[in-house]
């Protein structure tokens, strides 16, 4: 069976543009997933305190039939053998960091895996991109829509359409 899943992708080194491109190429390449929808590209003052260069941020919609654990094995496959992520500071610089922002309604939580993406609502460099392919998708623990919770963020860091 497929499940709709949505991706969030951000780089802040080397050519962002391009790696968020090969990115949404490599999810197309996944096992039984389509890529059925890309958001604008953003760029997107850092968050969580780490001086570094800005992101390029995007979002992805896809059709799989890949589970969340076997999706994410394939994310973290793609960010390290194609774009070559070393590991760093938590929330440091990187060439690509793929997220599994929600897979249908799913709500899971274990060592590996939390679904919807724990800082989700909270991130505007997440919540604008995905505003472009699903405005009205629900969360499904805050039942609220992406919309929703966009219109609620407090502070305006910086997201910036490119
Ligand atoms: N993990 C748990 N749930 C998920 C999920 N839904 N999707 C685990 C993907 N991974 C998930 O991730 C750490 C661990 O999270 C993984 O081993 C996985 O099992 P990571 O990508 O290795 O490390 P990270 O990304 O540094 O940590 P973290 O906590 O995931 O960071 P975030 O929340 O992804 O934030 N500012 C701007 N402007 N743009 C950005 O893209 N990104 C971050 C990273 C910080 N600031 C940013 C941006
Ligand atoms: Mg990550």
């Amino acid at each position: 069976m497929e499940e709709c899943a949505y991706i969030g992708l951000g780089s802040n080194l080397g050519d962002r543009e391009l790696k968020l491109l090969m990115a949404i190429a490599e999810l197309g390449k996944l096992p039984g997933t389509k890529v059925t929808a890309v958001s604008l590209f953003y760029e997107t003052e850092p968050v969580g305190g780490v001086p570094q260069d800005d992101f390029y941020n995007a979002a992805a919609r896809v059709a799989t039939a890949l589970k969340p654990l076997e999706l994410l094995d394939h994310l973290q496959r793609i960010e390290t053998e194609v774009f070559k992520r070393v590991p760093t500071v938590r929330w440091g610089a990187r060439s690509m960091d793929l997220d599994i922002l929600m897979y249908g309604d799913l709500v899971c939580h274990s060592d590996r895996l939390t679904i919807p993406h724990p800082r989700l609502a909270e991130r505007r460099f997440v919540l604008q991109p995905l505003a472009d392919i699903a405005p009205d998708l629900v969360h499904p623990s805050l039942g609220r829509t992406v919309n929703e919770l966009l219109a609620a963020l407090p502070v305006a860091e910086k997201v910036v359409r490119i």
